[in-house]
């Protein structure tokens, strides 16, 4: 492209799972002339930026976490572990974009840097960090769920002077932590799943812990051929089981915890921390996220088995969570609790003692001064809505989305918004995101929009818009359902409750399987709530 206007028909920002997926279907399967753009050097979105050590997929993965819609894709690509690595993942996808032969149509190392909506031609117009221009009727933005990278802004941060790395901007090249001693700051996923394997390398890592978190085992083991090949014979069903069951094609369990003594309970919670993943969440009892007794008695048995793994009593009460369990995102490891009965780890918890200040080469503490010579941030992102503010399209009269969105994410089925026509979201809020599984919801909601795109052309429609009251009782709808779990209650980041000064609002649509029939709903009942133009010539 040089910085003459491009013409398309749809332009995709993003070319992580949602993006690549997009690029395929409008090109290939609707025949538009489309043009993706993507900051990093390659495809993977997510995948290309967070590969620090021991990143994997945290969800039930090999096979799922992967396109569902190509029985081919399915049958010819080998995972080899239940719990998938960040560098398979990747490898997946690369391989997806070269037998699709995407990348052509793919601009990388390029930053969307302006994209506006004219109201007269009723397309939008990006603009790059390279000084390029393009146009568009469509703009799909995929541009990830978990992409801003959220840095802590302690006094004196900036003078450390020791390497710094935030889990989710992982440089490709290898970082050593051999002879080092490593502060770790953050105990989500990233920090969980990376903390094992620094202690492993590190002379001392030091933890600093904000909020002790639930986690369970992983148990990722080698996935064996035998599994594979049933999966593949049984692709369909599967498939129909995922988009019908959350996301995931496991069956879950509809028993009533009042069904069975606390005897009975406590054994079925030990089967199922010893299956591991997900199952002590999904399988064991209904209503663990929606009482609060019930979730209690689960949570207090994952502090048992804390209390169970590590050693000194000391770090284990500073690793006891105290919320809901399951309402901050469930982490499953490889290890994690066990990594503190090294000699070489320590934690400190800042709740009691917080951190005040950095030096050139240490943390300072309230109760003490900890000398890092490297400083690994593991504290998350201004997930689901950063991405878009980031972006910041201008909509109609000249609306910008930091505007639109300053108090509240408004968003109609987690796919548009009101004030930005012809604009599509792929895991924006109000969308399922990862409470589904993310490639499977991203094929789905290409879907959907694809069909959208369809309708507007083929009518000879210029524009379709989102209305500010399909908004209101969209939000309505899907905080119904949240206000009905106890997710609320968690200063998560599903609630925005990461970021200083985020609006406090619940990001996801909880129930996937009903959202994507509401999606369906919607088309078939002719757009409701939706205005649609004229073309304008
Ligand atoms: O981020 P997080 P993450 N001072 O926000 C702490 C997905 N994911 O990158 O809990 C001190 O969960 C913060 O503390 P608190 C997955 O969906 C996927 O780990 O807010 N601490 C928390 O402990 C996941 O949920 C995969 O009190 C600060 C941590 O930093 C999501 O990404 C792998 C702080 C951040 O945890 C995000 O996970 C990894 C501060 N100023 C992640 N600010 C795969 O599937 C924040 N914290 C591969």
């Amino acid at each position: 492209m040089n910085d003459t206007t491009e013409q398309y028909d749809a332009i995709i920002i993003g070319a992580g799972f949602g993006g690549l997926y997009a690029l395929h279907h409008l090109r290939d399967n609707m025949g538009l002339n489309v043009r993706a753009f993507d900051g990093a050097g390659g495809v993977g979105g997510t995948w290309w930026y967070n590969r620090y050590p021991g990143a994997r997929v945290d969800a039930p993965s090999s096979p799922f976490y992967a396109y569902t819609f190509s029985q081919e894709l399915v049958d010819e690509w080998e995972w080899k572990e239940t719990q998938t690595p960040q560098a398979a993942v990747l490898a997946y996808l690369q391989h997806f974009a070269e037998r699709t032969d995407l990348l052509k149509d793919i601009q990388f190392e390029t930053w969307v840097s302006d994209a506006r909506y004219n109201e007269a031609s009723q397309r939008w117009t990006i603009s790059t960090d390279k000084g390029e221009h393009a146009s568009t009727q469509f703009l799909v933005c995929a541009v990830g769920a978990l992409f801003v990278a959220n840095m802590p802004d302690y006094p004196g941060i900036n003078d450390f002077t020791g390497e710094c790395y935030h889990t989710g901007r992982w440089p490709h090249e290898e970082v050593s932590f051999a002879g080092k001693r490593v502060g770790v700051i953050g105990t989500g996923s990233s920090g969980i799943q990376s903390i094992p394997e620094i202690a492993k390398q590190a002379e001392h890592v030091t933890v600093f812990q904000r909020t002790p978190q639930y986690s369970l085992p992983a148990r990722n083991r080698p996935l064996s051929k035998e599994e594979l090949k049933s999966y593949r014979e049984d692709w369909e069903n599967l498939r129909a089981s995922m988009r019908h069951r959350g996301g995931w094609p496991f069956s879950t369990q509809r028993r009533r915890a009042t069904d069975y003594t606390p005897e009975q309970r406590h054994a079925i919670y030990e089967e199922l921390w010893e299956q591991g993943g997900i199952h002590l969440s999904i399988n064991s009892f209904t209503g663990v996220l929606t009482d609060k007794a019930l979730n209690e008695e689960v949570g207090e048995f994952v502090r048992g088995k804390i209390r169970e793994i590590v050693q000194d009593p000391g770090t284990a009460a500073k690793l006891m969570p105290n919320y809901y369990f399951g309402t901050k995102r469930l982490i499953l490891d490889n290890g994690y609790f066990e990594t503190y009965n090294r000699d070489n780890v320590s934690l400190v918890d800042l709740r009691e003692d917080p951190i005040e200040a950095f030096t050139a080469s240490s943390i300072k503490a309230k109760h003490g001064e900890h000398p890092i010579d490297m400083l690994v941030l593991a504290t998350g992102f201004d997930a689901v809505s950063g991405s878009m503010l980031n972006l910041n399209p201008q909509g109609r009269d000249g609306v910008t989305l930091q505007q639109k969105w300053a108090d509240r994410f408004d968003n109609y089925l987690g796919t548009t918004i009101a004030g930005f026509p012809n604009l599509f979201m792929i895991h924006g809020p109000g969308a399922p995101g990862v409470f589904f599984t993310m490639p499977l919801g991203g094929e789905l909601t290409t879907a959907w929009i694809s069909e959208c795109i369809r309708h507007v052309r083929e009518a000879g429609l210029g524009a379709m818009e989102a209305q500010p009251e399909a908004e209101a009782s969209w939000d309505e709808e899907i905080n119904a359902i949240a206000n009905g779990t106890l997710y609320p209650l968690a200063d998560s980041w599903y609630m925005g409750a990461n970021i200083p000064g985020k609006p406090r609002q619940f990001l996801g649509h909880l129930r996937g399987s009903q959202y994507f029939d509401r999606l369906n709903e919607v088309a078939e009942q002719g757009y409701e709530g939706f205005k649609f133009e004229a073309a304008s010539g």
